[in-house]
Order: structure tokens, then C-alpha cells, then sequence
């Protein structure tokens, strides 16, 4: 059986706001924002997946507080495994987020959370991150 590629993205929740990452590769996501992530490595739990990426990613350390939402499919080539999005909040415990790998970094509030051109497989978990930042 072909296994399924598990995608980690973390919510990183800092007063009120969460950070959204710009994606600078592949040419065809450029530009597009992310809940900064990526691939689970085989015999990696998800969450130290999602810790490793955002210290690759960002120079930072976080940790996961709780998933959200669904496990949503990620568009993938033709033939290629069946690919899965997970999120989970998390917060920051040490270093303050660069943009080692992304074009830029934006923190926003449940207000300004619709005014950047999200990945559509972020999409589905907007709606959970605005009630947490809402304090729901
Ligand atoms: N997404 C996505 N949203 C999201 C992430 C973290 C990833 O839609 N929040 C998609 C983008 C890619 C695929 O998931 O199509 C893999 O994410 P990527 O490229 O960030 O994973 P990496 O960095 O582990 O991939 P490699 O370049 O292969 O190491």
C-alpha cells in the first residue's frame, strides 16, 4: 500500500494574533501564504515534524498546544501519494520568528486574517484559528 504523505502546519499564536509565512518555492506557490510546516519524515511523530520545520524554517523553538480542524487533502501530482494537512497551535518558548525560507512574515488577528492570499489547503482551518483568536 502506498502510505500518505502527512503535512504538519503550526498556528503560532502570540497575543491575540497568529503568524502567517509567504512561501517563496515552489514558483507555483510563490507569493501564496502558509501556516509555516511541512512533510512528516518517516518514524517522526507529527508534532517533532512541526517543532523541527519551524526551527528550520523560522530560527525558532515552539510547542504544540492542540490540533484543529480536519485533516485536509493537499492537491498533488498525478500518481503521486495521497497527501494530508494538519495544524495545531502552538506557541512560541524561544527566539523571535525570521524569515529564513519565506519571502515574509506577517502576524494577524482575527481581523486581518482574510487579507492575505492563503494556500487553499489553509483555508478550512481559518475559521478555528479566528475563534481561538477571538478568545473562543
Ligand atoms: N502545504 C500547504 N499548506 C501548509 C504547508 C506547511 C504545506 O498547502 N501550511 C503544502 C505545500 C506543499 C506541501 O504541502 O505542496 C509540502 O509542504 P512543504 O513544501 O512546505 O514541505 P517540505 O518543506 O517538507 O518539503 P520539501 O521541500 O520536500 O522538504
Amino acid at each position: 500500500m502506498i502510505p500518505t504523505q502527512i503535512v504538519v502546519g503550526a498556528a503560532i499564536v502570540r497575543g491575540g494574533s497568529v503568524l502567517a509565512a509567504q512561501r517563496a518555492s515552489p514558483a507555483h506557490l510563490r507569493g501564496r501564504w502558509e501556516l509555516p510546516g511541512g512533510k512528516v519524515d518517516p518514524g517522526e511523530t507529527d508534532e517533532a515534524a512541526l517543532v523541527r520545520e519551524c526551527h528550520e524554517e523560522l530560527g525558532v523553538r515552539i510547542r504544540p498546544i492542540e490540533r484543529v480542524g480536519p485533516d485536509v487533502l493537499l492537491p498533488v501530482r498525478p500518481n503521486a501519494p495521497r497527501a494530508l494537512l494538519r495544524v495545531w497551535t502552538a506557541e512560541l518558548t524561544t527566539g523571535e520568528p525570521e524569515a529564513l525560507e519565506h519571502l515574509e512574515l506577517r502576524w494577524l488577528t482575527a481581523d486581518t486574517l482574510s487579507t492575505v492570499d492563503w494556500l487553499p489547503a489553509d483555508l478550512p482551518f481559518l475559521d478555528h484559528i479566528r475563534s481561538r483568536l477571538s478568545g473562543g
